[in-house]
């Protein structure tokens, strides 16, 4: 049979495909090979794996990382990172101390495998792309359920190619690739699909500069985003004494894409990303009266030790502008002892900087927050208003030598007006390997205690899906909702990650303060949102947290792909407009009645009759309402149709555990 040309992502696909058909759309199944963790969301997961009553891990490699709640203000970060660290101990899961870095940076370093498929409960998870894996960001309880050996199910994506030629300009960065990707794309242009990176261009971006690129993919709302394994990924493989995992992968000539994307790296300028979303993206030359109070240098995205160093390069032997603040947290402690040792962390001591630790840290809100109204410059990769834990700071999100020139003058830069020559900075050969911040699971695992904490509580559960549910709407939302919006992070609420209880006080905090008790004294209740709802994080209390509030549907007019997977795994029905315009003229304290529910979920289509109290009255004094019937669709796969009527996926595996036990 004659063989057809298949795309990097088709081959990564066939080669851990399970179930299901390589058709863009169908649901498969895929085998995964390793997972991460951080702690944020890796609490959650741990108690929904324990709760399968799996003894040993499955996967190839699993690790959990402690890179977020590093702040530790009470007793509770500690506690959790005590009952991961002991959970992973006793399951088989690998440990990486708090301090050894941020997970993506961590995992690219000393785990990532060319060819292999991983998913972790983080959205970032994608950046594991640049080393040629086939890596998803994912809900914890997805993760949970792929250490236990079981499947990762998604919707079989349509592949964009980004055709890349030309050599990135001086002063010019992956990070201004990705920005430019992102003003093609936009927030909502990589649902459904794969960015799969090829052409000549592609072979003069090294390993860390392509983490960055797939890193930012999240930001487009793909599915993942992959580069080929070639000569760039064996050196970065070879210096970090991991050769023998390197294996060459591309994909075929004459390969099919959905659309091809061409860029040439030699005509790019440096870019920013203005506030509040990652789309909204103008050249750095544009912005030039902006003052700056804040520099960030660090995340997932930009804390490579060759970001590092092209930023201390133009900040050496200089002092910052008296009005910034600049500070810099190290990727991973391989990339502060280098710095060290290199004496790049003395130019950035000297600069005016603040050194911090190697975690996500100002990334998501864990301290160094701008002041009122301060604009920050971040090499981060989402500015959410909020997420720096100042309501009304504008927060831009540029490349490390962007933010370098600008915490120099004390205003937005372009890093090419500074009249300076550009460095070169090539890949160490060998970087410097001391895996003591990892611990690996023992062998006796089973003399391990797991222990628990006074902040750790329960995962709320759902219950079966009535035939039909009167619903009043507790909340309404506009476009682009953020799992930001939903479930804040921060200094203030990250602590309470375990503790889905006092989490909940905070729910859409930012849109509405007054949702929680709301939707406590409704009992159950609807939120409506727009387009691309649930953007963003992966972090699954932005479902399990509206379920433990009551919130039994949602319906938008468009879903992230992780947050739609989320709110079913937690039983909430995640239900789109058959005509959007019906969504503008819902208000809260509306009432939707869902009729025929178990037959809606299996045709795709609910119908729904809305109760409209309007402000008006009748003309005998009393509130004015008027009924008419929508249409809601959904497109739910039988899996995902039985574990909604199950009341979630964790409802779902119990009952089919009971079911084998029954059996035997
Ligand atoms: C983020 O960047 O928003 C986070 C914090 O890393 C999240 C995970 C979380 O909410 O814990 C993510 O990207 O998934
Ligand atoms: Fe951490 Fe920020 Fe990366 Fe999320 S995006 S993993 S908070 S550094």
């Amino acid at each position: 049979m004659e063989h057809k040309a298949q795309s990097l992502t088709e081959k990564l696909i066939a080669a851990h495909l399970l179930e299901g058909q390589m058709i863009p759309g169908e649901e498969i199944a895929l085998r995964i090979d390793q997972t991460l963790t951080q702690d944020a969301t890796g609490t959650m997961a741990y108690l929904e794996f324990e709760a399968m009553g799996i003894d040993r891990v499955r996967t190839e490699r699993s690790v959990a990382y402690i890179d977020h709640n590093t702040l530790q203000s009470g007793f509770e970060n500690a506690d959790d990172h005590r009952y991961i660290q002991t959970v992973a101990a006793r399951h088989g899961i690998w440990y990486s101390r708090p301090g050894n870095g941020i997970c993506h940076q961590v995992h690219l370093e000393r785990f990532g495998i060319p060819g292999k498929t991983l998913i972790g409960s983080d959205s970032h998870t994608p950046t594991a792309g640049g080393i040629g894996m086939l890596a998803f960001g994912a809900g914890g309880l997805d993760v949970a359920v792929a250490m236990g050996g079981g499947a990762y199910w998604i919707r079989m994506p349509s592949v964009i190619r980004v055709e890349l030629t030309g050599k990135l300009p001086p002063f010019v960065t992956a990070k201004d690739l990705s920005l430019e990707i992102l003003r093609i794309l936009t927030v909502r242009g990589g649902v459904g699909k794969v960015i799969e990176w090829g052409g000549p261009g592609v072979q003069t971006l090294t390993v860390p500069e392509r983490a960055t690129v797939t890193n930012m993919g999240a930001e487009l709302g793909a599915t993942t985003s992959v580069f080929p394994s070639d000569e760039q990924t064996r050196r970065f493989l070879q210096a970090q004494g991991r050769e023998e995992d390197y294996s060459p992968l591309e994909a075929d000539a004459g390969a099919e894409y959905e659309r091809v994307i061409s860029i040439n790296l030699s005509e790019l300028e440096p870019l920013a990303a203005c506030p509040h979303m990652p789309d909204n993206v103008v050249p750095v030359r544009t912005l030039g009266d902006t003052a700056v109070d804040q520099v960030c240098l660090g995340s997932c995205t930009n804390s490579s030790l060759q970001d590092l160093r092209k930023a201390a390069a133009l900040l050496k032997g200089k002092v910052i502008a008296d009005r910034v603040s600049l500070s810099v947290s190290p990727g991973s402690r391989q990339v502060l002892s280098m710095l060290a040792g290199c004496g790049d962390l003395d130019v950035f001591l000297h600069a005016g900087a603040r050194i911090l630790e190697c975690a996500c840290g100002p990334c998501i809100g864990m301290g160094f927050s701008p002041g009122s109204g301060g604009v920050s410059l971040r090499t981060f990769n989402r500015n959410f208003e909020g997420r720096s834990g100042t309501r009304d700071a504008k927060v831009f999100l540029v490349s490390p030598e962007t933010a370098a020139a600008s915490a120099l003058t004390g205003r937005i830069t372009d890093p090419r007006t500074l009249g300076l020559e550009a460095g070169s900075f090539p890949l160490p050969n060998q970087f410097r390997i001391d895996d003591s911040g990892i611990i690996p699971p023992p062998d006796d695992a089973e003399s391990v205690t797991v222990l628990r904490g006074p902040n750790i509580r329960e995962v709320p559960i759902g219950t079966p899906l009535p035939d039909s549910l009167q619903l009043p709407v507790a909340l309404t939302v506009g476009d682009n909702i953020t799992t930001d919006h939903i479930m804040p992070a921060g200094a203030k609420i990250l602590p309470y990650r375990s503790n889905v209880p006092k989490l909940s006080q905070f729910c859409f905090e930012v849109c509405d303060p007054a949702f929680p008790e709301r939707a406590k004294v409704l009992g159950n209740c609807i939120v409506v949102g727009g387009q691309n709802y649930g953007q963003g994080s992966s972090r699954e209390h932005a479902a399990l947290v509206p379920l433990y509030l009551g919130v039994r549907a949602v319906i938008a007019k468009s879903f992230a792909r992780i947050h739609a997977a989320n709110l079913i795994n937690a039983g909430i029905l995640p239900l789109s407009f058959e005509n959007p315009a019906d969504g503008d003229a819902i208000r809260q304290g509306d009432v939707i009645t869902l009729k025929d529910l178990h037959r809606g979920l299996a045709e795709g289509r609910i119908t729904a009759m809305l109760e409209s109290c309007s402000d008006s009255t009748d003309r005998h004094g009393g509130a004015a309402s008027t009924t008419r019937e929508m249409v809601l669709t959904c497109a739910f796969t039988e899996r995902q149709c039985e574990m909604l009527l199950a009341g979630g996926l964790l409802n779902l595996t119990r009952a089919d555990l009971m079911k084998e036990e029954a059996s035997l």
